[in-house]
């Protein structure tokens, strides 16, 4: 099958009915905002909302829109759309005392569901995890317990560590864990590392009994109107958190990162034929954990990102205790 059509987008909307072009529809919505609902389908789309801040006026929603006829249903909680090239999807895990059999059986349910509808190039995904740093039943952090699950899914899925593509692992402030994924019918997916950052499954078991599993970006082609995911990304070097407790030098990592990421070297060597600098990244999500360092993030982000950027502030936790800031975001 041939792909020669624009892959998913997303918006940030503060008000309800997202704007489109002619042809395009609505593969999914995701509200960030001061509460949790449940994953359900509205007229066609898949629709949660995530507690990822903690003020009703940061709140936003992002919708994901790509091209006509769009199919949807809901399957293992799994709510997702799709259109012949790409798959959207949206399931949570209620909040629990333990978390990795659950992830493990969510991780299980989403590869299937790729598989059976035909998308079996996951793309990105996003994982909004309730109480991240507090400890679970067992006296492990929840962050790590969720990546005993998510390992234990591609265990018993047979699935290298390696095709996992760009991901967020962040706090929310209730909702147990919801993800969010993204997967494509054919074309080609790429992901790439950063020669600076030790890929995350070979993290030292010092960060947990089970390593994360993700890219650092995912290319998704085709050429023209394919997409580079830029995963959540951090003040960290080899893989040790750098600037302990300093909000400006984390970011400035954070940044710096990112930038090697999505630049020219890195993309070539990763057989990605482009190159992108800050300002060419949109639809940036900044998670922040102290609301006393909110203005001074938003400050170090404009200094090096596009003024015409969206980039949406959250305050919520993050993965690591020891990180104040992480970015996201993407380039068409
Ligand atoms: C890090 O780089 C910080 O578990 O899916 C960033 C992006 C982080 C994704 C995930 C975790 C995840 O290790 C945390």
């Amino acid at each position: 099958m041939s792909i020669s059509v624009t892959a998913p987008y997303c918006r940030f909307e503060k008000t309800g009915s997202p704007d489109l072009d002619g042809d395009e529809t609505v593969l999914g919505l995701i509200e960030h905002g001061t509460g949790h609902t449940d994953v359900s389908l509205v007229d066609g789309a898949p629709r949660t909302a995530v507690h990822t801040t903690t003020r009703d006026d940061e709140a936003f929603t992002e919708v994901w829109h790509a091209q006509r006829p769009v199919e949807s249903g809901m399957d293992n909680g799994i709510a997702w759309a799709r259109t012949d090239a790409y798959l959207f999807g949206v399931v949570r895990t209620g909040e629990s005392g333990r978390y990795a059999d659950a992830t493990a059986t969510l991780y299980t349910n989403v590869f299937a569901l790729t598989r059976s509808l035909g998308y079996p190039l996951l793309a990105r995904t996003w994982n909004y995890v309730s109480g991240i740093n507090t400890t679970n039943a067992d006296g492990l952090e929840v962050y790590r317990d969720f990546c005993v699950g998510r390992a234990q899914a591609l265990d018993e899925g047979g699935i290298d560590p390696a095709t996992m593509p760009a991901a967020t692992g962040i706090g929310a402030h209730g909702g147990g864990i919801t993800c969010v994924f993204l997967a494509a019918r054919g074309g080609v997916r790429i992901n790439i590392e950063n020669p600076a950052v030790l890929t995350a499954h070979h993290y030292p078991t010092t960060y947990g009994p089970r390593p994360p599993v993700f890219a650092r970006a995912t290319w998704l082609g085709p050429p023209e109107g394919g997409r580079l995911f830029i995963s959540a990304t951090a003040g960290i070097l080899g893989h040790r958190t750098v600037h302990h407790g300093d909000v400006t030098g984390q970011c400035e990592v954070a940044l710096d990162n990112m930038a090697r990421v999505i630049g020219a070297e890195n993309l070539r060597r990763h057989g990605v034929q482009r190159g992108h600098v800050l300002a060419d990244v949109d639809h940036l999500k900044v998670y922040v954990r102290r609301r006393e360092d909110l203005d001074t993030v938003r400050r170090v982000c404009a200094a090096r990102l596009s003024s015409t950027a969206a980039v949406a502030l959250l305050h919520t936790d993050i993965a690591r205790e020891d990180l104040l800031v992480e970015i996201e975001g993407m380039v068409a």
